[in-house]
């Protein structure tokens, strides 16, 4: 590389002035407005990665566009330090979890220093230490008050690598989140948070996240999957029992012409036991109850099965008998884990009937449409009106919904439900590196509280790790020995962690006051500052860590420490960052690394092309040549502004009566205020906010080039702009632009300077007068910027009041416009 300012010296320079002044301690106690920028916190798996610059980067210049338009901010940041990594790389290396992930927050601390990022450092957190876990550990002990832990035996997802339980959210297409292993059911006792309990507000919730991505929004609201409808009663014939099925379509009650129930469902083996059937239920059950849930809802997609059972349901309207099958694509976890099939009107149930000749009865005609059984060739799931349903015959389906459940419940035999996809949220894992359960299993008290006084239950760090990766916890006498709070008598501590989300899900809160030491939030800390004002991070969390966090803080808000409701006002969801169209990583070989582009070309450099080389929430290509055409740029700027520095330095105030190039160079420095402020401050687009200073740059290279050495105002006006490109730049290259700043004769940071404003005189674009003619006779004239192109004229010429006047009851036949000067309206 030819050009190459000193970078290296410039941002070491930097960073320390930064640091010593305390810039970016956040201001507390003020009446400067707040304004709280977060990004997710990485977890401290050794190096950060090009994704967490870009991260990083943007929340970075929002922060400092921010301080400089006087807000008072807040942008910390810290490590989500528990999890399996840890634990794998202590087994691999033989070390200890702890080392390695104290080493690496040390290691990656110092890269996100060298990035430039403008954090109040003196609020970092790490999640693993025990002045952190130990408010959690709190938290779980006011649920558990509130009902809102509970402990019990569920089927759960379990990862044989991980060598632990996952939460439903944790389970990507019948796989591991974080492994990709296929995941097994198995039986486990477990403690659970009853996040369904608000999963109401969780979905109401959504409609006022105004500043989210909508399709963020659409996952989180899928993920809860509200559904209305009517729980029924089916009467068993020849027993003295029912079978209860959940609906959302009780309109179509009368088209039942079979029932399907859950391979796991406990009358699957009953009903057959006895019946011919007997023998192909119970090898069917076999085959498809130990297939993982997940699995079968796509497997159960693909190709419906089923096996009768011999035993039939009566209608419990009309009395009619109808026979029970097992079908592998009824979930025991849903609704009731039976359901009323009506092929009719439910496509999987149609795929059904057809494969098993059962008779397919129409009960719901779509409007304009004549369905008969014999001839469709799919269900219609539409609306319509009631046919074949006795006194219901006519109605529309969304009141024959409601006429239906009423009878029912007038008969006892349904009620009114709803049904939620979403599931407590199991936080039990079978590892050692979390934040250990306060619980103590006593043999006569049962599973007891640790009582608060004795918080923290400290996870021993000097617990060795076995090399099959189990936890060493239940192994441990001296952290599972102990007596029971409640009776004194011998008891074991609970030897489960807390899922790693759990610490996620609240950190945003404990940056207001992370050294409060005797209460886990300063309420009136916390209060001021959240809800965060915009959060940044990967897609990859839309429901996960975002689903947490916002039920965290509905819990935290309820126990009496939050008074918000929502943790994150503005989402900014980043794209990924690829090389060669795929996304870096190890196994592909394309990853870069930002230590060596950061040694190569200085963090500005790298900082730039990121932000210019896509709009944040796009995905956005390496390129090597990108990243030379930002240094470049830099490099330009920086011999310009050296090159001339004692001229731009002595230049005095503007003087009147500038040249037309001169004052055309001021309305475009004016211009490019306006548009950079405007790009970050309501679309957050940085890369058409950097290309806006570029062009300023290269104007301001042209008129110099182009100036008379003494043309009266040209260093006054020269300098206006460069200060300007320097200032609008200072939050994307804060280094480069903190030098140029000094050199330019200014005392302060640049960091510390107010964003500048447009002069919304000077910014306006000189006007034209255009002639406007209806059918050749002059009618009126136009001011104009120069600049309107031609759409705008012919728009502005048509939109005139006097023009219409004399258009009125005409047609407009053609538009003629001579540029700069004249647009003739022909009409008829
Ligand atoms: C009869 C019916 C007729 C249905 C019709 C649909 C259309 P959502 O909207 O997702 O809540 N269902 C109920 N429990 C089930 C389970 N455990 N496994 C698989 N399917 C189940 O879906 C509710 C509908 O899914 C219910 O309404 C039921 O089928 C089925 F024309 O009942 B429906
Ligand atoms: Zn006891």
């Amino acid at each position: 590389m030819a050009e190459r300012y000193p970078f290296e010296e410039i941002e070491r320079r930097y960073q320390a002035r930064w640091e010593e002044e305390g810039c970016f301690r956040t201001p507390e106690g003020g009446d400067a407005p707040r304004y709280y920028v977060l990004e997710m916190f990485p977890y401290p798996s050794g190096r950060i990665h090009m994704g967490h610059v870009r991260n990083y980067t943007i929340g970075d210049v929002i922060a400092r566009y921010k301080r400089m338009r006087g807000f008072a901010v807040l942008h910390p940041m810290g490590w989500d330090a528990f999890g399996m990594p840890a634990e794998n790389a202590a087994i691999k290396h033989n070390t200890h979890p702890a080392r390695w992930t104290y080493d690496n927050i040390d290691y990656m601390r110092n890269q996100l220093r060298q990035l430039g990022l403008s954090y109040d450092w003196s609020r970092e957190i790490a999640t693993c230490r025990p002045e952190y876990y130990r408010w959690e550990q709190l938290f779980f002990l006011e649920m558990l008050e509130r009902g809102l832990v509970y402990r019990k035996k569920a089927r759960v997802n379990w990862c044989e690598r991980c060598q632990t339980v996952l939460a439903n959210e944790q389970v990507v297409e019948g796989r591991c989140w974080r492994c990709d292993q296929e995941v097994v059911e198995q039986e486990r006792e477990g403690w659970f948070f009853r996040i369904t309990a608000y999963a109401d507000e969780l979905l109401a919730g959504l409609d006022g996240l105004k500043g989210w991505p909508e399709k963020v929004v659409t996952m989180q609201r899928n993920w809860i999957g509200r559904s209305v409808g009517a729980t029924v009663e089916f009467p068993l014939e020849g027993r003295d029992a029912s079978l209860s099925i959940f609906t959302t379509r009780p309109d179509t009650l009368f088209g039942v012409t079979f029932m399907s129930i859950a391979p796991e469902h406990p009358l699957a083996l009953e009903l057959s036991a006895g019946t011919a059937q007997e023998e192909a239920v119970r090898r069917f059950v076999e085959r498809w109850s130990r297939m993982p849930t997940r699995l079968r809802q796509i497997e159960g997609g693909k190709e419906k099965e089923g096996v009768f059972t011999g035993a039939y349901a009566l209608h419990p309207l009309t009395g009619e008998r109808i026979p029970i099958y097992v079908a592998n694509f009824v979930l025991m976890e849903y609704g009731t884990g039976a359901v009323m099939a009506v092929p009719a009107h439910d496509q999987r149930d149609f795929e059904f009937a057809r494969k098993y000749s059962i008779p397919v009865k129409v009960v719901v005609m779509p409007q304009g449409k004549k369905l008969s059984p014999e001839t469709m060739e799919a269900a219609w799931e539409g609306p319509g009106r009631l046919v074949n349903s006795g006194e219901f015959d006519g109605l529309p389906s969304q009141e024959a919904k409601e006429r239906i459940t009423a009878r029912l419940e007038e008969l006892g035999r349904g009620r009114r439900t709803v049904t939620y996809r979403l599931k407590d949220w199991g936080i039990s894992r079978q590892r050692y590196w979390g934040a250990p359960i306060p619980i103590v299993h006593c043999p006569s008290c049962g599973a007891v509280p640790v009582p608060r006084e004795e918080l923290p239950v400290v996870l021993p760090e000097e617990a060795q790790l076995g090399p099959d990766g189990r936890s060493p916890l239940p192994e441990l006498p001296s952290f599972v020995e102990v007596e029971c709070p409640r009776c004194g008598g011998p008891a074991r501590r609970e030897t489960d962690t807390m899922d790693t989300f759990v610490e996620s899900s609240w950190y945003f809160a404990r940056y207001t006051c992370p050294h409060c030491e005797t209460a886990p939030l300063d309420r009136e800390r916390a209060a001021a500052w959240l809800p965060v004002d915009q959060y940044i991070g990967g897609v990859e969390h839309a429901i996960l860590h975002l689903l947490y966090s916002r039920f965290f803080t509905r819990v935290l808000r309820d126990l009496g420490w939050l008074s918000v409701d929502e943790p994150f006002t503005n989402l900014l969801t980043q794209g990924m960052v690829l090389k060669d169209g795929a996304k870096m990583s190890k196994s592909k070989g394309n990853v870069v690394d930002p230590d060596a582009m950061i040694k190569r070309f200085g963090a500005d450099t790298v900082r730039l092309f990121i932000l210019f080389a896509a709009p944040p929430e796009r995905d956005l290509e390496w390129n090597d040549k990108g990243v030379e055409g930002a240094h470049r740029f830099l490099n330009r700027l920086w011999n310009f502004v050296n090159g001339d520095l004692e001229r731009l330095r002595s230049a005095g105030p503007i003087p009147e009566g500038l040249s037309d190039q001169l004052r055309e160079l001021r309305r475009r420095t004016h211009g490019t205020i306006k548009k950079v402020t405007e790009e970050i401050e309501e679309r957050l687009h940085f890369n058409t906010a950097i290309s806006a200073i570029m062009e300023l740059f290269n104007q301001v290279q042209a008129v110099r080039g182009r100036a008379e050495e003494g043309e009266p105002g040209l260093w006054p006006v020269l300098r206006e702009a460069v200060e300007n490109i320097v200032l609008l730049l200072s939050p994307m290259a804060p280094h480069i632009a903190e030098e140029l700043w000094s050199r330019l004769g200014h005392r302060g940071l640049v960091a510390q300077a107010p964003w500048p404003q447009a002069d919304q005189e000077v910014a306006r674009a000189r006007e034209m007068t255009v002639v406007v003619q209806v059918n050749g006779k002059v009618r009126s004239q136009l001011r104009l910027p120069q600049d309107a192109s031609q759409e705008e004229v012919e728009a502005a010429a048509l939109a005139d009041s006097k023009v219409q006047r004399h258009l009125q009851g005409k047609e407009v036949k053609r538009v003629i416009y001579v540029p700069g000067r004249l647009v003739n309206v022909v009409a008829k």
